[in-house]
């Protein structure tokens, strides 16, 4: 019986340790074949693998696994940046600037902005660099109510490829004039609200369509240029501008341009056409010949049909709107008060006083110039047009041929001919 015993237990360490065996085997080779789909996945990457035709990971110089797969996997990462991506490193250009030839215009970009539109100012400003400015370098100039931060300079001044200059506004172009009662339009903010009329109560929005009205041209910086082309956050250009647009204004006698147009929401303005008219009686000196009256009003200038030029975008000319004419208009209309007892947008203010102040083709419709500032897309009519600029934009967004757009009348002012192809974008 004992020797049965010892047999049975012989048996069962024979028994035992062939299982050790087995798992130790077996767990080795695991091991290995995870090196070896490691191996095949650096392998199928191509190029990246440099390790030896054998896929050991075995040093020749007795080197450990881990320092042969570090210098492996570094020379992977010099071949991806020699082979793949040739991107300068941080520092380094990465946009050459083309110069277009040609002399400049006493030109800038201008953008009234909070820190916090400083990611919405950068999507701005990539299109607008790429699409036009990086051949041409003109500078941009940022206004605040606020001084500026680190981050917002740094990040848009990386952007231009001008100078870029930050301005802060002074107190005296930002506020509540003192011929404000500020309960009467503490009750309109509060009426306005209960209306839902967008950005009815709200105080820095109404700041902003005075400063925007009356005082950007006026800053100390933008005191030094002839021309500005105004740019908001989050806004696009689809198509290639190979031109110099301020040169075309310049050489053209252009004051004002648009790509927009519109009717302006009427409980935002009820007055304001009742100020124009006090103007008009009071400066008819101002008012000039063979202007866009009929572009603003059906009835000769009784009333107003709300027609108006969208200004957030603009190129125009400073010293215009820095003349005796633009300001007494400006000052009328302050003093009347709606910027506050309503809420006069800057839009309807430029754009009536465009209209009326300067002859009528000193205002142009730039076509090529394709925009979009939620909710509205102006995409240029014609196909080879789009093609010929490298447009993106899809035409069926293109707000131009619109009931609700202006631009109809527009064409109908200067009694010229629609574009081929404007029927199947209506
Ligand atoms: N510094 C400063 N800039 C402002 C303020 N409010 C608006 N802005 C800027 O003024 C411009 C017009 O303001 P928006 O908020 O875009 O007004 P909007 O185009 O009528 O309305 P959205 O449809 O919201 O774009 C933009 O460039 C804003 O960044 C403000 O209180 N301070
Ligand atoms: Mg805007």
């Amino acid at each position: 019986m004992a020797g049965s015993t010892r047999y049975l237990r012989y048996i069962l360490l024979a028994f035992a340790a062939l299982v050790v065996i087995f798992f130790i085997s077996s767990s080795s080779s695991s091991v290995d074949d995870g090196v070896k789909s490691a191996t095949g996945l650096l392998k199928s990457k191509g190029s990246l693998w440099k390790g030896s035709s054998t896929g050991s990971l075995q040093g020749s110089q007795g080197q450990s696994k881990d320092a042969v797969l570090e210098s492996n996997l570094n020379a992977s990462e010099s071949a991806f940046e020699q082979n793949s991506s040739p991107n300068p490193k941080y520092g380094q250009v990465t946009r050459p600037s083309t110069q277009a030839p040609g002399e400049r215009v006493n030109a800038t970009f201008v953008t009234l902005a909070r820190n916090g539109d400083v990611w919405e100012i950068s999507r701005s400003i990539r299109q607008v660099e790429d699409r036009f400015n990086r051949n041409y370098n003109y500078d941009w100039v940022f206004l605040n109510d606020d001084e500026f931060d680190d981050t917002f300079k740094k990040v848009t001044s990386a952007l231009t490829s001008g100078r870029a200059r930050y301005g802060k506004i002074g107190p005296e172009h930002w506020g509540f004039p003192d011929f404000i009662d500020q309960d009467k339009a503490a009750r309109v903010r509060e009426e306005m609200h209960e209306k839902k009329i967008i950005y009815g109560d709200s105080i820095s929005y109404r700041h902003m369509c005075r400063y925007e009205s009356g005082f950007f041209f006026r800053h100390p910086l933008m005191m030094e240029y002839e021309y500005y082309w105004r740019v908001e956050p989050s806004i696009e250009l689809f198509c290639d501008v190979g031109y110099d647009p301020f040169r075309y204004m310049k050489d053209n006698n252009k004051m004002y341009s648009f790509v927009l147009s519109l009717y302006e929401y009427v409980e935002t303005i009820p007055t304001l056409w009742d100020s124009v008219k006090g103007f008009m009686e009071q400066h008819p000196e101002h008012i000039s010949e063979n202007n866009s009256m009929d572009w603003l009003s059906d009835d000769g200038g009784k009333t107003y049909n709300h027609c108006h030029f969208w200004s957030n975008f603009e190129i125009g000319n400073l010293e215009w709107l820095r003349s005796q004419a633009y300001i007494d208009y400006f000052t009328h209309l302050d003093k009347a008060g709606g910027f506050f007892y309503e809420r006069w947008g800057d839009a309807p203010v430029h754009s009536i006083a465009a209209a009326l102040m300067l002859k009528k083709d000193q205002i142009h419709f730039f076509n090529d110039i394709a925009y979009y500032h939620v909710p509205f897309t102006h995409c240029p009519t014609g196909e080879q047009k789009r093609l010929d600029l490298k447009c993106h934009c899809n035409p069926k967004d293109n707000f131009d041929w619109n009931g609700y757009s202006c631009l109809n009348r527009w064409y109908e002012l200067h009694n010229l001919p629609k574009p081929d192809g404007y029927e199947a974008e209506q």
